[in-house]
């Protein structure tokens, strides 16, 4: 009877833990993450509000696990393989130059980072956003971190975290 109740209780929230919506990739930084992977463009503040409109936000990849972690998926997404750079949540910020993940309330400095060779270079006429630099049909760029135009339309990666069942669903 517990067990019943329980998953109820579960339902009634929607997900359960270590799951996500149909379309969302399960994601273990944090546990209860999940990541959706847009093949359709966007510029950098699109996809942003775009993700937010959903309950989430553009990637934060904050620990080197976490990036590692998303290097592998692509093996999995092979749509996301030959498209050249993906926009993830991080940006420069105007003035101090610094590199930032930008959270739904606060931002945060990035710590741990993995810039494609020669990246950031800030190329013509300067770039301000963060993308993973995927695969082309030319060479393999192992989807590591590129500076790059915030104004150009490329796919994205959302990321939220869904409602674990509740200590109390437990009871
Ligand atoms: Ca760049």
């Amino acid at each position: 009877m517990f067990l019943l109740a329980l998953a109820v209780v579960c339902q009634s929230d929607t997900i359960l833990q270590g799951q996500c919506e149909t379309g969302w990739v399960s994601g273990p930084y944090p546990a209860n993450s999940c990541y959706l992977f847009s093949v359709a463009t966007s510029t950098w503040s699109g996809a942003q509000q775009f993700c937010r409109n959903l309950g989430g936000h553009l990637a934060i990849l904050d620990s080197m696990d976490e990036i590692m972690w998303m290097r592998g998926v692509r093996s999995f997404y092979p749509q996301l393989q030959n498209t050249g750079q993906v926009f993830v949540g991080g940006f420069k910020e105007s003035g101090s130059g610094q590199w930032l993940w930008q959270g739904n309330t606060t931002n945060y400095p990035i710590l741990a980072s993995d810039w494609g060779v020669g990246q950031p270079d800030n190329a013509s006429p300067g770039q301000s956003c963060l993308a993973l630099f995927s695969k082309r049909t030319d060479r393999d760029w192992g989807y590591r971190f590129d500076d790059f135009w915030c104004s150009r339309s490329i796919p994205f990666i959302c990321e939220k975290t869904v409602p674990r069942c509740s200590a109390a669903a437990l009871e």
